[in-house]
């Protein structure tokens, strides 16, 4: 093995990515494989903690893993897998259940936030949620995990139950650090500017999909809520404008203050359409790759199965330690 640091992350299954997941993650993700080891994941495990519908669930699996591809991601490069092809995640997540407290999960806004949203089924996965996740990056000894800024308070869990488990068994787990974009670590609803943008949200307008065609995307941006004031400027309390500004000045690189001084003078309808056109361009190669890779169902399945056989054996290593160390007996 070399020196480099190891990244983790993953995505759920349950849609296209939107603009959100984009900028605030998987857009990260690709460049990182040049100075680490990456591993990468398609969360299904994840994803049945809300109901889903099982012949979505899998094709949105296999859409989720070409998609990753299409933003960049080498399986050549990258370990890239399906979660639940992987044992070891649900096995370490059993151990560090066990290194968790009830109260700790209890004041996790996703749960709270989740369990209000599907009051129907509060079960016990959407509660253990969190677990899974310190599981995923714990059974790699990951150093670093590229997510948005939603993600943080999950990621401090998984370093104390990291931190907890090193305690009272020795040394193990790396405790892993959150590695979160300075601009676009929180990508907002079109609709509703105070709320993060969901690829679970009912109001289609309120979220960019990534597989969106150039007319949808301008559609949406024309239609974002703003205020009512016509300068484009990012300010308090300008939670719309602030949000599209983010989104334009992540995809053309161009800074706040030039975008001001590029749009002073014009109004609200211009800026609109000029970030819907930079989206759309942003995201039109992202397209015609998956279209190309969704195409080749034998290429695929060769690839997630290669990620799968290299995860168990990457994570098997770590989680045999974890067994021993809790008092299991030794199988070899
Ligand atoms: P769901 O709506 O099904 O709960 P989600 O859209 O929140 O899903 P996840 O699969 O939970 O997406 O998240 C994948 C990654 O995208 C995570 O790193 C998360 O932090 C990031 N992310 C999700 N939404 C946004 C957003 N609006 N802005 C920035 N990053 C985001
Ligand atoms: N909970 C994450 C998805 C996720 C994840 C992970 C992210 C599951 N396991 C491990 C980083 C590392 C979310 O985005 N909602």
């Amino acid at each position: 093995m070399d020196n480099k640091k190891l990244i983790f992350s993953g995505i759920q299954p349950t849609g296209t990515f939107t603009l959100g997941n984009y900028i605030g993650a998987v857009r990260n993700w690709s460049p990182l494989q040049q100075e680490y080891n990456c591993v990468y994941c398609v969360v299904d495990m994840h994803a049945i903690t809300v109901r889903q519908d099982p012949t979505k669930l899998r094709k949105n699996s296999l859409d989720a893993y070409a998609l990753l591809m299409a933003c960049g991601i080498d399986p050549q490069k990258s370990i890239l897998f399906i979660q639940s092809h992987v044992r070891t995640h649900a096995e370490l997540s059993w151990l560090l259940s066990c290194s968790t407290q009830f109260g700790e999960l209890s004041r996790m806004t996703q749960f709270k936030d989740k369990s209000q949203k599907h009051a129907d089924d509060v079960n016990a996965g959407l509660f253990t949620y969190p677990v899974l996740m310190a599981a995923d990056i714990l059974a790699y000894n990951a150093d670093l995990v590229p997510v948005g800024v939603d993600q943080k308070q999950h990621l401090e869990l998984a370093r104390n139950i990291a931190q907890r488990f090193n305690q009272r068994y020795g040394d193990l787990f790396t405790v892993p650090e959150p590695y979160i974009p300075k601009v676009g670590a929180k990508v907002m609803s079109l609709q509703e500017p105070s709320k993060k943008m969901s690829k679970s949200d009912e109001n289609p307008n309120a979220c960019i999909l990534i597989l969106d065609d150039k007319d949808t995307i301008i559609r949406k941006f024309k239609r974002a809520v703003t205020d009512s004031d016509s300068e484009v400027c990012f300010r308090d309390g300008k939670d719309g404008i602030n949000n599209l500004m983010t989104i334009y000045s992540s995809v053309t690189d161009k800074s706040f203050d030039d975008i001001t001084a590029e749009f002073s003078g014009k109004g609200y309808g211009d800026f609109k359409i000029a970030v819907g056109e930079a989206v759309a361009d942003h995201l039109a190669p992202i397209r015609s790759e998956f279209t190309k890779l969704s195409q080749d169902k034998a290429f695929l399945k060769q690839c997630y199965c290669d990620g799968a056989e290299k995860a168990l054996k990457y994570s098997q290593r770590i989680v045999s330690k974890a067994f021993h160390k809790v008092g299991f007996v030794d199988k070899f």
